[in-house]
């Protein structure tokens, strides 16, 4: 039986997957309005097939609960944010979590961190909190590292597609944690240590958000030298070993925004590249913000209540919203003691901000400029609704004559 400890983004459909392949899963989470809504029937957050693995899992007897309950694997998959000023991670929820297991667990389970940490993480915080407890590692329980790789909005397919990384102290354990995993994951999966593990995951999201960055520094560049960046792009990757990723107005995200940082939090003076990157993602919100005031100035525009931003999410279709590159801008506004602008996203419902729409022609109403942040399908849809409008486009999905770009 396996107890998965904290049903968010990936503790959720992680537990709904080896549920609805016939294991027995109890899913635990100390927020009760979320255990609360699991119970009735109803998902937490939309996701593309999560429904339908929902009712497969219910139907094989998955329960919700705010307890620790004995088992013999524990899955733990709670958030892993960073400290903002020091970089480090923040390991707190998972210190927690495992506190909490070690109060319930037999002798002889395993405990499998799914959580993304930083290198030297479970040598550092994990394994104390088990020898204080006077289990010995690898032989009263067994202690592993399972990252995911799903991307939010193809999370169901990428589940039981992806390759996978475990990481264990001994070959036998990650083996019989990969027998787990390969009950509904079909993609090959790696055994290694849980050091190798821990640094992998973090290098992967790293590589992305280096090559992010590199796209927006030459959309920056481009700017100024008066080129066209994605004409450039698509030419240089015809190259047989080029691949430049996107422009964008910013990267956001639960963790190629968050996971840099605890290598530069950790290897500080050698994440060179590493923290680069990172600020040239960060300073894209910025640089967007400045775009909208040199385009304002041109056709003369002052009422900042004019310009509309297109978009709240961290990328296309997906509702979620953290470390989104619009809600970076927002809180640059404020920093410069501005607001007045409007916000519409057809996947936010809940109030963010004051001067937020919830209808798309309403917001198209009562705005003359129109920044697009998030390329979702529906702008993409209803493209010409923007004509006659002033669009600052960031995504590149806009291509009437006069829409200004990065
Ligand atoms: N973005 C760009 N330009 C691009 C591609 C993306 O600006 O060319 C932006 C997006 O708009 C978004 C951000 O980057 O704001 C990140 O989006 P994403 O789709 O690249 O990735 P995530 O954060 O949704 O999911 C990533 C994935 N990691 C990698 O691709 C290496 C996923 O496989 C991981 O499981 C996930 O992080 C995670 O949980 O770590």
């Amino acid at each position: 039986m396996i107890n998965v400890i904290g049903l968010g983004y990936i503790g959720l459909p992680t537990a709904l997957m080896f549920a609805s392949h016939g294991v027995r899963v109890i899913g635990t989470d100390y927020n009760e309005d979320l255990v609360d809504t699991l119970k009735s029937g109803k998902t937490t957050f939309e996701e593309e097939g999560l429904d339908e693995l929902f009712n497969e899992a219910l139907k094989n007897g998955i329960e919700f609960t705010t307890e620790y309950i004995a088992a013999d694997t524990y899955i733990v998959a709670v958030p892993t944010p960073y400290d903002k000023f020091s970089k480090k991670i923040d390991p707190g929820f998972v210190i927690k979590a495992v506190e909490n297991v070690m109060t319930v667990c037999p002798k002889g389970a395993a405990i499998v961190i799914e959580s993304t940490i930083a290198p030297g993480t479970i040598d550092k915080f994990v394994r104390p909190i088990i020898a204080a407890k006077g289990f010995v590692i690898g032989r009263d329980i067994n202690l592993v590292h399972a990252p995911e790789r799903i991307i939010p909005g193809n999370m169901v397919y990428e589940l039981k597609n992806n390759s996978r990384t475990i990481g264990a102290d001994d070959k036998e354990v990650g083996e019989g944690i990969k027998k787990l995993y390969s009950s509904f994951c079909g993609g090959d999966i790696a055994v290694t240590d849980i050091r190798t593990a821990e640094m992998t995951k973090v290098v992967e999201n790293t590589f992305r958000d280096i090559n992010i960055a590199f796209a927006n520094e030459l959309t920056k560049i481009c700017r100024l030298g008066d080129m066209d960046v994605y004409e450039i792009i698509r030419i240089a990757n015809m190259h047989p070993r080029v691949n430049i990723l996107q422009p964008g107005p910013g990267v956001g995200g639960h963790c190629i925004s968050v996971d840099p940082w605890f290598l530069v939090g950790e290897y500080p003076g050698l994440a060179n590249i590493i923290m680069a990157a990172r600020k040239i993602n960060d300073s894209m919100p910025e640089y967007v913000l400045e775009r909208v005031f040199d385009i304002m100035k041109e056709h003369s525009i002052t009422d900042k209540t004019k310009v509309g931003i297109y978009g709240l999410t961290y990328k296309e279709n997906v509702d979620d919203i953290r470390e989104s590159p619009t809600l970076q801008l927002l809180e640059s506004m404020e920093k410069h003691l501005a607001d007045g602008l409007k916000v519409y996203d057809p996947y936010v419902e809940k109030d963010i901000t004051q001067c937020q729409y919830h209808d798309f022609d309403k917001f198209l109403a009562d705005v003359d400029i129109v920044v697009i942040m998030v390329s979702h399908s529906e702008i993409i849809e209803n493209i010409d609704k923007l004509k006659g409008k002033i669009v600052l486009d960031t995504k590149n999905i806009c291509k009437f004559e006069e829409t200004y770009y990065l």
